[in-house]
């Protein structure tokens, strides 16, 4: 399996990166939980603290690793060496948190040479109770800093919104390639 055939998976606490590579790994997924500390950010039992691994077959019999940060940033050190070989990355975020569009910006930041790359799709999760930010915003924000990604309304416990997340990475990264 090539090093380069890598998704990294990145958001808040709780946004459902776990979830995701649970929903897409067609092995049981390697997950590091531990007690979770910061139930004021979370109130979850558990969070992950290093990482998670899942593989994923794709058309043409090609795998590739589906791999999440750790969602505190203050594991942020992680984060480069996980991003390190990566093809595209994933940004999930929780519309139902104080501030989407900040935490977007705070991935955006982290991984600036993915955002610039166009090696980049925004998932957006619980749309369903909170509509806003609208997907419509996300873009303006997004082309006010001068990018261009996709942005998604996710519901990432379906396989089928996770897998759309995949397969619209991969058509990005297909159009970055071609001359
Ligand atoms: N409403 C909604 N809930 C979600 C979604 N994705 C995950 N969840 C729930 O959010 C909780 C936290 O998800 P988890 O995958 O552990 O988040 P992580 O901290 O990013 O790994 C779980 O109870 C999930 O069932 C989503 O897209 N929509
Ligand atoms: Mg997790």
């Amino acid at each position: 399996m090539s090093r380069l055939h890598k998704i990294l998976f990145t958001g808040p606490m709780g946004v459902g990166k776990t979830t995701c590579i649970g929903a897409l790994s067609e092995i049981p997924p390697v997950t590091t939980e531990a007690v979770n500390t910061d139930q004021e950010t979370a109130a979850k039992a558990t969070t992950t603290v290093a990482l998670d691994y899942g593989e994923l077959t794709l058309e043409g019999e090609e795998k590739v690793r589906l791999v999440a940060t750790p969602g505190q940033l203050r594991f942020d050190f992680m984060w480069s060496i996980l991003a390190k070989g990566a093809l595209g990355v994933i940004v999930l975020i929780d519309n139902s948190l104080a501030d989407p569009l900040g935490d977007l910006q705070t991935y955006l930041g982290h991984f600036s040479e993915f955002a610039r790359g166009s090696r980049m799709v925004v998932g957006v999760t619980r749309t369903e109770t909170h509509a806003v930010p609208t997907v419509e915003s996300y873009y303006q924000y997004l082309s006010g800093l001068g990018l261009s990604l996709p942005v998604l309304s996710v519901d990432v416990r379906r396989r089928s919104d996770a897998l759309m997340l995949i397969d619209v990475l991969l058509s990005e990264l297909v159009y970055a390639q071609a001359p």
